[in-house]
Parts: structure tokens; sequence; C-alpha cells
């Protein structure tokens, strides 16, 4: 039994973790850097220890001090969040061996779907729809040129060690296939220490839409329905919300069916994320798999009236899935707004500092997931999400007004942030007719004035 739980992580998610285990009756360790002293996760927890300097290399990425703390505290198990470790199978594999539990999928599973193109032929090989193109990775340009014609240009150069929009490059024709395919090698080559790239078809401004996965180690595989996550810039999701407006119910039993299929295909276990491209005629490909929690989480969340991190814990306990496919509804509508310690009028350049006055909205279909206050100072060194907006209700038109309003009751004085942005996306009407694809950010940005901001 779990009775103590490391969190490998900082800022809301590790505040997310400490409040699930908080319910659940498990005792908690946060571990800190020297930047995050000040940090809520070390002040709620019931025990912290400092793992190093700020630097995420010195600290949240050293998997040797994290277990060496895990062993001085004698926990159980170690919950990654996302990020840092929390998709690195040695990591995983470390814990295995350490007997503690890591909150998350076997390390097999972590490098089946760490590496995208044994994912896609994994899943493929188990009839999940996937985007036509190369049969693994490409060996010579002479083959991917070959490939790239065969297929139709353009096309799209993926990083087999890539993932979440890295080492990408498109081509439109043989001369800038050469081009992109020898950039795309380098890249990857210095990214990844792993030059390997694949081909596939390039789907003009798709929808991106993921299914929530919850499966037990008794075999029992679920979905929770999707999170529609178009609204991104640069590979950042701005903005996720359940159910997408584009999915009827054919189409969400067709792809929950065979997001299952996928989890099923590499044996995994505990919580995660099918990732599908979905083209304007209702096309859908497997892209990748998230094998960890996502920040997006508490939409999902907000839908079914299902606790996530709860779950995770009760899978790596050994414990059962206590529902069936059957059981999940999905009854409200909800919408997530990250707010970011950033800048959108100078192309969103961080803004950390010091927050001299901070107020979260509230009242009925409000969740805030944040871990900032008044007076708290946003360290450089990390990601820029200062907090998590989710706003729920019966209807999508009652989820968007309530976002509106509690954006509007959200108060962050001393820095920049995504706030103002946000609102000017709540009342935008493509957004609001939910026709948001992935191409909906720059054409926003290219047509509203940035001194909105
Ligand atoms: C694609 C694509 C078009 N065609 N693959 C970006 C993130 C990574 N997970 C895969 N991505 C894409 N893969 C094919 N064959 C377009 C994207 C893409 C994208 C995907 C999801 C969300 C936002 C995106 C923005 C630009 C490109």
């Amino acid at each position: 039994m779990i009775q103590k739980v490391l969190i490998a992580n900082r800022g809301e998610i590790a505040l997310r973790v400490i409040r699930a285990c908080r319910e659940l009756g498990i005792k908690t360790l946060a571990v800190y850097s020297e930047a995050d002293v000040q940090s809520l996760h070390v002040q709620l927890a019931d025990e912290a220890i400092c793992i190093g300097g700020p630097r995420s290399s010195d600290s949240y990425l050293r998997a040797d001090r994290i277990i060496s703390a895990a062993e001085i505290a004698d926990v159980d198990a170690i919950h990654p969040g996302y990020g840092f470790l929390s998709e690195n199978a040695k990591f995983a594999e470390q814990c295995e061996s350490c007997n503690i539990k890591f909150i998350g999928p076997k390390s097999k599973s972590i490098r089946i779907m760490g590496d995208k193109s044994v994912a896609k032929d994994t899943v493929r090989k188990a009839g999940v729809p996937t985007v036509p193109g190369s049969d693994g990775p490409v060996e010579s340009e002479t083959e991917a040129v070959k490939i790239a014609r065969k297929i139709g240009y353009p096309v799209i150069i993926k990083a087999v060690a890539g993932g979440g929009g890295r080492g990408m490059r498109i081509a439109h024709n043989d001369v800038s296939f050469a081009k992109e395919y020898h950039v795309a090698r380098n890249e990857a080559e210095k990214a990844f220490g792993n030059g390997a790239v694949y081909i596939e078809k390039y789907i003009q401004s798709p929808r991106h839409i993921e299914f929530q996965i919850l499966a037990d180690t008794h075999g029992k595989v679920i979905h929770l329905g999707e999170r529609d996550c178009s609204v991104q810039r640069r590979h950042q999701k701005l903005i996720e919300e359940a159910p997408s407006p584009f999915l009827n119910a054919d189409l969400r039993k067709k792809m929950g069916k065979a997001a299952v299929r996928a989890a099923e295909s590499a044996e995994y276990q505990n919580a995660g994320t099918i990732e599908f491209l979905v083209d304007a005629k209702g096309n859908y490909y497997f892209i990748e798999m998230n094998t960890r929690i996502q920040v997006e989480h508490p939409v999902t969340e907000e839908v079914t009236g299902i606790d996530l991190i709860k779950q995770q814990i009760r899978i790596a306990n050994g414990e059962k899935l206590e529902f069936d496919q059957s059981d999940i509804t999905w009854t409200k509508h909800a919408i997530e707004c990250r707010i970011n310690a950033e800048d959108p009028s100078r192309n969103f350049t961080p803004s950390p500092g010091t927050i001299s006055l901070y107020y979260a909205p509230g009242g009925h279909g409000v969740r805030v997931d944040s871990h900032v206050y008044s007076g708290y100072t946003i360290p450089p060194y990390y990601d820029s999400m200062i907090g998590k907006l989710i706003c729920f209700g019966s209807t999508r038109k009652m989820a968007l007004q309530r976002s509106y309003r509690a954006l509007s009751e959200y108060l962050v004085r001393g820095i920049k942030t995504t706030i103002p942005l946000h609102k000017a996306i709540m009342s935008d009407p493509t957004f609001i007719e939910g026709k948001a694809t992935t191409a909906y950010m720059e054409d926003f940005m290219a047509r509203t004035p940035t001194d909105l901001f």
C-alpha cells in the first residue's frame, strides 16, 4: 500500500498531487530547488528536501538526487507530474529497481511511445489509423525522396525522438525536400542525439484532439473522452476544452475505441493521452501518445467528475478500475485557459518577477489550479505557466460566458500575463463558433491589434 509519496515536480502540479494525496490519507514529500524555497509545494507538503540549484538540470532533472531523497524519507512511490522526468523510461526503471513505485506506466510502454516511429508502427498494427507515410525511419535521402513523391507533397519530416512539435520540417517539392531533410536530420541529431527521421503526408490546418485514457494493472482500459487542444502557438497550448465542438457522438465513439486499442497495443497502465490529428472531413490519425498526466487534465475531471490524480495513485496501488466504459458520461462542458507570465504584445516574451497583487476568480463553475500568491516571485528558470483557469457549465455557451466573467475578475499585478489575450479569444466569433483549428492562433494574432493586451 502506498502510504507516502514523493512529488518529483514543482508549481501547480505539485500542489495538485499533494491535494489528492491529502484526501487519500497519504503522506507527501516535496523536493525543491534553491529557487523554490518560497514555493507553496514546499509549504504544503508534510516534508520537504532541497535537491539542488535553481536550474532544472541541477535539481528537478537529477534522478539520482530524487531517488536519494525518496530513500532517506522512506517513500513508497514517486509521482513525476508532467515535464521533467515524467516520460523518462530510465527514471521509471530506476524507481522500479529501487522498489519505489513510479506513478505512471511501465518503462517499457514509455520506451515504445518515446520513439515516435515505433509508437506509430505499434498502434497501426493494432488497427489504429495513422497518417500515410514511411514505414518507420527513412534510411537515406534517395529513399526519402521516393517516399515523399509517392505520398505526394506537402510532406512533413519528423524526428523519431521528437514529439510535441519539436524537430518537424515541412516540404512542398523535391527541391525544398532535399534541404528540409538535412535540416531535420541535423536538428534531431543536435537536440536528441538521434538523427533518425520519418515522413508523413502533411495535413493542412488539422484539429488537435486527444483522448484521456485510464488503464489499470489488470488489463482494463477505458477512455474518458476527448480534449480539443487546437488553440496553441508554436506547439504551446493556450486553451483546451471538452467536449470538442467538432466531434459528434459517432466520431467520438470511433476515436475513443481507437484510443483504447492504441493504449492496449503498448500494454499501457495508468493515465495517458492519445493524440490525434483530425482533418476537416473528420478523418482522424494517431500521431503520438503522452505517457504522463497532462497540464490540461482538469478539463476532463470537470466534465466526467473523475479525479485523475487519485485514479493514478489507485492504479499504481494495484487496485482495479471501479468503472466500465459505459459508466463514463459527459454531461458538462469545460474550458481551460493557461495563464502564463508572458507578454502577448511582445511576441510572448517571458515576464518573470514579483507578483505585487494576486486575486483569483471564484464562484459557480470556476476552478483555478495555481501555485502563486501576492508577493510571490516567479523564478526565471522554469516554464512561464502561473495558473490554469478552468470554467465549466452545462453548455459550451455557459462555459464561454463564465470564462470571460472569471478572466475579468482575475487580478495579477506586477507582471504581464496572458489574461487579456484570453479575454479577447473568448469574445472572438471564430472561437465562439467552435471553428478553431491549429491554424487559429496565427490568424488571430495577425488580425488583432496587440495593444489590446
Ligand atoms: C502533423 C501536422 C500535419 N501533418 N503531422 C505538431 C505537434 C506534434 N505532436 C505533431 N504536430 C503536427 N503533426 C502531419 N502529418 C501538423 C502538426 C501541427 C500541430 C499538431 C497539433 C497541434 C498543433 C499543431 C500545430 C502545427 C502543426
